[in-house]
Parts: C-alpha cells; sequence; structure tokens
C-alpha cells in the first residue's frame, strides 16, 4: 500500500469552531491512525483479520468510551472529541471505527445508562482499557430493521435466568469477552443482558465470505439454555427505548466516522489526479475531473457543518434522535457516493489494494446498511416531518 500521506481537507475553516481540546484529541487520533493502522490495514482487510494489536491504540486515543466519565475509565470528553475521534479512526478503515462504536456506543453506553452501579464498576473500566472487549445483539436472522419482533428470549428461574435465542451480524462476536444481548422476558418485554464468554451454552461463530469490513470480526451470537445470573440483568430501563437508545449514540458516531473516509477518498484522489498525467497535462485540469473533486470538497463540507452542528446540539443533549438519524443517513451516503467518484478518477489503480478507496467504498456498503439502513433512516425523517408513521 501506499504511504499515507493524508492531509485533511477543511475548506470552510472549521478548526476555528475547535478548542485546544477538540484539536489534541483529533491530532493524537490522526498521528495513530498513520502510525500504527494505514502501514497493515490494507493486508488485515485482504486477508479478512481483525488486527488484534490495535487494541491498546485505540484504548489509548480514548476511543473506548470518549464520553463515559473517566471515574468509569472512560475519557471524559465532549461529544465533538468523541465524533472527531471517529472521523479519524474511519479515516483509516470503517471496520476499525466499527470496533470503537460498538465497545464504546453499544457496550458501555447501555452499561453506564442503563446498568446499576456494580455493573459499572466490575464492566467500563475493563472495557476502557480494552482488557475485555464487548459485542452488541440486537439484530436477529428474522428481525433486522424491525429489532421489536425479536424472539430471543429469557425465563424467570427463581435464581438465574434462561436464555435462549440467536443474534445475527455481530461486530466483535467471534472474539468479545462480554455481549450485551436484548432479549424479551416471559410477558415480551425487552431487557438489556450482559453475557459473559464461558457461560455454558453461549457461542460466537464467525461470519466469513464478507466482500465488506474485512477488517472487523462479525458473527452470530447463539444462546442456548443459557444460565444467566439475575446481577446481570441491566437494570434501569427496558423496551425498544434502551436497544434504540444506544443506536442514537453510534450512529451519531458514524455520521463523524463517515467524513472521515470521504476525506481520505477524496485527498487521495486529488493528489492522484494532479500527479497523473494524461493527453500531456496532469487529468486535475480536465474539466470533468475538476467537476468531480469541486463537489467532493462541498459534499465533505456540508457534512462537517452538519456533524459538528449536531454535536453542539448533543453537548447540550438536545439533539433529537430524528436528527441524528438524518446525520448518519446524509454523511453515510455522501461518503459512499465520494468513493465511487474517487475510485474512478484513479481509474484501474483505483481498484488496486495500492490505495484505500476500494476498501472503504466496499466497507461503506456496510456503513450504509448497518445502524439502520438508508431507507429506514429515510422513514425516521419521514415519519418526524409528516406525523405519519410508514412502519406500523
Ligand atoms: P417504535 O414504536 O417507533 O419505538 C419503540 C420505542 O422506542 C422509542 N424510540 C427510541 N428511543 C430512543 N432512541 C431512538 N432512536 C428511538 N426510536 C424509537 C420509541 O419512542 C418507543 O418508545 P415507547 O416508550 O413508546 O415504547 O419502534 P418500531 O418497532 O416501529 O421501530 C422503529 C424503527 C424501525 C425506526 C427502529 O426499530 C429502527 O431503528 N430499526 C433499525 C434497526 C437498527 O438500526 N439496527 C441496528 C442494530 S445494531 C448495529 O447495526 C450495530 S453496527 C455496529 C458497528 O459495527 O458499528
Ligand atoms: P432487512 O431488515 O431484511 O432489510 C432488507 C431491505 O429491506 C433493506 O433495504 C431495508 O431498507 C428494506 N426494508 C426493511 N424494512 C422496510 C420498510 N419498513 N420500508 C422500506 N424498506 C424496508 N446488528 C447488531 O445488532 N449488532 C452489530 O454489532 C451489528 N453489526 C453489523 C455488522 C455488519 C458488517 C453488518 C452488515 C450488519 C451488522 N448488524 C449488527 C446488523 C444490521 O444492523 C442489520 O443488517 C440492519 O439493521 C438491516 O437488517 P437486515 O440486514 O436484516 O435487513
Amino acid at each position: 500500500m501506499k504511504p499515507d500521506l493524508f492531509e485533511a481537507p477543511d475548506y470552510y475553516n472549521l478548526d476555528e469552531l475547535l478548542t485546544e481540546e477538540h484539536k489534541l484529541v483529533r491530532d493524537a487520533a490522526r498521528e495513530w491512525v498513520k502510525r500504527d493502522v494505514s502501514p497493515i490495514i490494507e493486508e488485515f482487510a485482504q486477508k479478512a483479520e481483525f488486527p488484534n494489536q490495535i487494541i491498546n491504540g485505540l484504548a489509548e486515543i480514548g476511543a473506548f468510551g470518549p464520553y463515559i466519565p473517566e471515574e468509569y475509565g472512560g475519557a471524559g470528553l465532549d461529544q465533538i472529541s468523541y465524533g472527531l475521534i471517529m472521523q479519524e479512526i474511519e479515516r483509516g478503515d470503517s471496520g476499525v471505527r466499527s470496533t470503537a462504536s460498538v465497545q464504546s456506543s453499544l457496550v458501555m453506553y447501555p452499561i453506564w445508562k442503563y446498568g446499576s452501579e456494580e455493573q459499572r464498576q466490575k464492566y467500563l473500566p475493563k472495557l476502557a482499557s480494552g482488557e475485555w472487549m464487548g459485542s452488541f445483539g440486537l439484530t436477529e436472522p428474522d428481525h433486522g430493521s424491525n429489532p421489536g419482533g425479536m424472539t430471543t428470549n429469557y425465563k424467570d428461574m427463581g435464581d438465574h435466568y434462561l436464555l435462549n435465542g440467536a443474534k445475527l451480524w455481530i461486530s466483535n462476536s467471534p472474539f468479545c469477552d462480554i455481549a450485551v444481548v436484548w432479549a424479551k422476558n416471559e410477558e415480551g418485554r425487552i431487557h438489556g443482558l450482559i453475557v459473559e464468554r464461558g457461560m455454558e451454552g453461549f457461542s460466537t461463530p464467525e461470519t466469513h465470505n464478507k466482500w465488506s469490513l474485512r477488517a472487523s470480526a462479525t458473527g452470530e451470537l447463539i444462546f442456548q439454555d443459557v444460565k444467566v445470573p439475575k446481577d446481570n440483568l441491566l437494570p434501569n430501563k427496558s423496551g425498544l427505548g434502551a436497544p434504540l437508545g444506544c443506536l442514537d449514540s453510534a450512529r451519531y458516531g458514524i455520521a463523524w466516522g463517515a467524513i472521515g473516509a470521504a476525506m481520505d477518498c477524496y485527498d487521495t484522489a486529488l493528489r492522484y489526479a494532479k500527479e497523473r498525467i494524461q493527453f500531456g497535462k496532469p487529468i486535475a485540469a480536465f474539466q470533468l475531473q475538476q467537476k468531480k473533486l469541486a463537489e467532493m470538497i462541498t459534499e465533505i463540507t456540508k457534512a462537517q457543518l452538519l456533524a459538528f452542528r449536531l454535536g453542539q446540539l448533543k453537548n447540550e443533549n438536545r439533539a433529537s434522535s430524528a436528527q441524528i438519524s438524518m446525520a448518519k443517513r446524509n454523511n453515510v451516503e455522501m461518503a459512499i457516493n465520494i468513493a465511487r467518484e474517487a475510485r474512478q478518477i484513479l481509474g484501474g489503480m483505483g481498484i488496486t489494494g495500492e490505495y484505500s478507496i476500494m476498501r472503504h467504498m466496499m466497507n461503506l456498503e456496510s456503513v450504509i446498511t448497518y445502524e439502520g439502513t438508508h431507507d429506514i433512516h429515510l422513514l425516521i425523517t419521514g415519519l418526524d416531518i409528516t406525523g405519519l408513521n410508514a412502519f406500523k
């Protein structure tokens, strides 16, 4: 793979809106990605293997629980810092950002928000340091966009719960130490349970042959009469709103992360277009290529402004689920479109692993699907503006 020469585009001087802390956090993540992710990621993606060696680095840059209070081992940062970390990591690879998103927003967040004090003390510091890795089980083979229909269930056996069911498409599942699992009780109410590796009847087979997110491990969570201690139930929130609340946090991070992938594609294509000579001049001099590049930087800039404003609203606890949904949908679509255009600018070279663009493009096919598909997010906005529910 080519050396990482990335220079971040900042067409509207957004840096001027960032605090010194934001810039320090962002620059530390950027340097780490250049040093520890870019040199190895293509090889791991080609091998379809998760690079275990990056776990310590992710913990060190604060990617595990950026906004979780320091008393629980988190970095205690604000939402814009969280977004900037996700942007920088996904600039390297969406699969690496996935690992951080799941750990922070889908495992640490529910334990922090819905867990007991004992659960917070037991799990959060180890998750923040990367000593333990987590996964989040919501999707099932027959319930993806419609998680409320889930059939995974548990029965109260007096001194423990008995958990049965299966989750599919679960990031980090093959190596997770714990899983936050959403299941129905005997009354059909959804609750979160912390399932630990080693519990009898719990298995996590890996899903192979993915053409997308190849450097991220994806798998199943299977529960066959798993005895879950009663202390492992998240006591402070139940109902579908509980997992959806976690998704708000993860979708927000993705809205920033997608900008990173887009910036990397744009930066790579711009550099290539200025260097590649055809018909006696750089291809960047041709109007058709300039149109592509001009549209890319425009869309990136709009996405940056959207994410930044959303971050301000999140910091003030005023961001609605529908606003987060719009940013996730818009920014991921923006990134995938830019990846496709950027790939064309590189001609044949664009399909090789010498450059990051094709990997980003394939990764973004997962990103536009998980955490709510593009169409589901369109319907969430549709419901919000019309008051009419297309899901029911
Ligand atoms: P609906 O009746 O609308 O809502 C049920 C309850 O939930 C509340 N609610 C929310 N709460 C918090 N945050 C949100 N975003 C919320 N959206 C809804 C709602 O108020 C209601 O509360 P209550 O108290 O009245 O019961 O639910 P529905 O069954 O009609 O479904 C709505 C729909 C389709 C929007 C939702 O289910 C959905 O978002 N579907 C998409 C599924 C999804 O995003 N799955 C993601 C799985 S995790 C994943 O992909 C991780 S990838 C990680 C990585 O690698 O980065
Ligand atoms: P379906 O729900 O079957 O949707 C198929 C198509 O139908 C889509 O185009 C969808 O938009 C459309 N559709 C569905 N309902 C409607 C409707 N009402 N109106 C119009 N169109 C509709 N899940 C987890 O719980 N944890 C994870 O860690 C996780 N990681 C993932 C990692 C990867 C790599 C991938 C690919 C997925 C992951 N997921 C995870 C699952 C992901 O959230 C689901 O794939 C996603 O929510 C879509 O569900 P589905 O694949 O079952 O598609």
